[in-house]
C-alpha cells in the first residue's frame, strides 16, 4: 500500500514541476523573451553564491557532528601513523578543496552573461598546463609514498617476539589458530577440512607440530604491547580481515596466505574505560562482500594483558585432544602425546574417512 502512495506523491510531484515549468514559460513569452533570459541568468548566478555558502557550511557542519564518532582512537601503533597520514591528507584535499569550490561558484556567478563583456579567448598556456600537472603530481607523490612506506612495514618482517596466529575466513565466521606451545604450526591439507569431524582446518594429525595446535573460532586473543602477526587464509571465497579499531585491513585469499602485523596498544578493559562504554568490545569484521552471510562474519578481539593470555591459553584444549580425547595423557603428559598416539591417530583418521 505504501509502495502505491510513494509512487502517486512521485508522480504529482513530476506533473506540479512540469506545470511550473510551463506557466513560467507562458510568464517568459508575455514579459519578452530576452528579459526572460536577463532574468533567469541573475536568478541562476545568486543561486551559485547560495549553493557556495550552505554547501561550505554542510561540510563544516557534518565535521563538527561526526568528529571523534566513528572510529575513536587508535588502537595500534600502526593505526596512529594512519591516522596521522589521513589527517595530513585530509587538509591538503580539504585546503585545495575549499580554494576549488569557493573560485567555480564564485566565477559562476561573477562572469554571468551580460551584454557589456565580451569573452576573453584564451586557448593554451603550456605555464599553466605544466603547473596544475607538477604540482598535484609531487604532492600525489609525496602522500602516496608514506602509504607505501607503512605498507612495506605492516607486510613486512614481524619482530622476533611476536605472537603468531593464523586466521581463516569461511562462508560465514573466523577461525583462529595458535601454534601452541612448539611456537610451530601443524602442517594441514584442504581435503582433511572435516566440520563434521572437528577439523575446520584440515590439520593433518601425523604432524606431531600439530597436536598442540589450539583452534578457536569468534574470539580471538592478542597480548598488549606485544607485535602480533596475522597469517591470514581462506577456505572458499575472498574475505578480509577487518580491524577497524587498530586500522588494519587484509584480504583472505583462497590459496594464497597474506600477512600483516602491529602491535596493540590498549587492553579491552583499558578502551572500557577510554571510551566510557562498559560492552565495549574489538571487533573483527569481514570486509569483503563474501556471500549471503557476510553481515554476520562479526568476531570478537580480546586485548589482554601476557599473564590474563597465558591463563587463557592453559584452559584452551587443542583441536588434537578434542579429536583424540583418549590419546592425551591427564596433565603433564602433554609432551609425550605425539609418540604415543599412533595407532589412535590412524584409528581416528580411518574413522573421519568414513564420514
Ligand atoms: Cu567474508
Amino acid at each position: 500500500m505504501s509502495t502505491i502512495f510513494l509512487i502517486i506523491i512521485l508522480l504529482l510531484g513530476f506533473l506540479i514541476t512540469f506545470q511550473i515549468a510551463k506557466a513560467s514559460e507562458y510568464v517568459g513569452i508575455l514579459k519578452g523573451e530576452k528579459k526572460n533570459f536577463e532574468q533567469n541568468n541573475k536568478i541562476n548566478g545568486f543561486l551559485m553564491i547560495v549553493f557556495l555558502v550552505l554547501g561550505l557550511i554542510g561540510v563544516y557542519w557534518c565535521n563538527e557532528l561526526f568528529k571523534g564518532k566513528i572510529l575513536g582512537e587508535s588502537a595500534s601503533d600502526h593505526g596512529k601513523k594512519i591516522d596521522t597520514m589521513l589527517h595530513i591528507t585530509l587538509a591538503i584535499t580539504g585546503v585545495v578543496f575549499v580554494i576549488t569550490q569557493i573560485l567555480l561558484f564564485w566565477f559562476a556567478y561573477k562572469y554571468q552573461y551580460t551584454e557589456k563583456r565580451k569573452a576573453y579567448y584564451f586557448p593554451h598556456d603550456n605555464r599553466l598546463e605544466v603547473i596544475w600537472t607538477v604540482v598535484p603530481a609531487i604532492a600525489l607523490t609525496v602522500l602516496v609514498g608514506f602509504g607505501l612506506k607503512y605498507w612495506f612495514h605492516i607486510t613486512g618482517d614481524a619482530p622476533k617476539d611476536a605472537l603468531v596466529v593464523e586466521v581463516t575466513g569461511k562462508q560465514f565466521n573466523w577461525i583462529f589458530r595458535y601454534p601452541g606451545k612448539d611456537n610451530i604450526f601443524g602442517r594441514k591439507f584442504f581435503k582433511n577440512i572435516n566440520d563434521d569431524g572437528n577439523n575446520q582446518l584440515g590439520l593433518l594429525w601425523d604432524d606431531p607440530a600439530s597436536h598442540d595446535d589450539l583452534v578457536t573460532n569468534q574470539t580471538v586473543y592478542f597480548v598488549v604491547n606485544q607485535p602480533v602477526k596475522l597469517i591470514i587464509n581462506s577456505r572458499d571465497v575472498i574475505h578480509d580481515v577487518g580491524l577497524s579499531q587498530f586500522r588494519m585491513k587484509m584480504d583472505a585469499v583462497p590459496g594464497t596466505p597474506t600477512t600483516m602485523w602491529f602491535t596493540p596498544l590498549y587492553t579491552t578493559d583499558e578502551m572500557k574505560k577510554m571510551t566510557g562504554n562498559p560492552d565495549f568490545e574489538y571487533e573483527i569484521s569481514c570486509d569483503q562482500m563474501c556471500g549471503k552471510g557476510h553481515f554476520s562474519m562479526k568476531g570478537i578481539v580480546k586485548v589482554v594483558t601476557k599473564s590474563e593470555f597465558i591463563l587463557w591459553r592453559a584452559k584452551q584444549v587443542p583441536n588434537y585432544a578434542q579429536v583424540f580425547p583418549a590419546s592425551v595423557q591427564p596433565a603433564g603428559g602433554a609432551k609425550t602425546d605425539s609418540t604415543k598416539t599412533v595407532a589412535s591417530i590412524s584409528a581416528g583418521q580411518s574413522m573421519i574417512a568414513k564420514k
